[in-house]
């Protein structure tokens, strides 16, 4: 058995962390969790992760859960691929920034628009501000550089990349031409299309199961 364990339903948020295992391109064992049979509420793997949810990383032996604290996790823990910007520049504040701001600002501003409040927060309440400034803030960075980063593909790429085209694909993010070639680029790697591939078989594999 590998030392990395992902506790993972086809296709959910926790495909994003499948995407950043293939980026890392170290050995990984997958656990599928149907969420349909409701396998994540079940006592077995709420003693992984208790609050139901996937994705759930375990790493020799200790779980660790949320996407984005995951895919930070790997970068930092297997530096080779270059994937995050290592401690000792204000390059790296930036980096956690783009990190944060998918589940401070982009995922609450999406989930907020596609799920009115009866009555409206004020914009000084919410972390996000408002939608449009939100998706403003990431169009301007994409459009100047190739990701977040600058010419550097990072952890925050996979995560707000695959954000903006799953929210695109669903409709509850505009299709803006900065976030539409931005995610091609995206797309293009091989260790996204791997994924992807693997997360279509695992869906299958799941569907055919009783
Ligand atoms: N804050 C979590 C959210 C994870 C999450 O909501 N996952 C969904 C799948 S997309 C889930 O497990 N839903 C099952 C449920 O809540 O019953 C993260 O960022 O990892």
């Amino acid at each position: 058995m590998a030392d990395l364990i992902l506790y993972h339903a086809a296709p959910s948020r926790s495909s994003v962390t499948l995407w950043m295992l293939e980026e890392v391109g170290q050995p990984y064992d997958v656990e599928l969790i149907s969420l349909s049979k409701g396998e994540n509420m079940k006592a077995e793997y709420l003693a992984v992760n208790p609050m139901g949810k996937v994705p759930t990383l375990v790493h020799k032996g200790v779980a660790i859960t949320e996407l984005a604290a995951i895919c930070t996790y790997l970068a930092d823990e297997f530096p080779d691929n270059k994937l995050a910007v290592p401690i000792g520049t204000p390059r790296r504040g930036v980096y956690l920034k783009w990190l944060f701001f998918n589940p401070g600002c982009l995922e609450p501003a999406v989930i907020d628009r596609a799920a009115p409040r009866k009555d409206p927060a004020r914009r000084a309440m919410l972390g996000y501000g408002d939608f449009d400034t939100t998706m403003n803030v990431i169009a301007d960075q994409v459009a100047k550089a190739p990701y977040l980063m600058g010419d550097q593909f990072t952890a925050a790429d996979v995560v707000i990349g695959a954000n903006l085209r799953w929210g695109m694909i669903f409709k509850m993010i505009p299709e803006r031409k900065e976030f539409v070639d931005y995610v091609a680029r995206l797309v293009a790697r091989e260790a996204c299309q791997r994924a992807e591939a693997k997360d279509k078989a695992f869906a299958a594999a799941a569907d055919s199961k009783p």
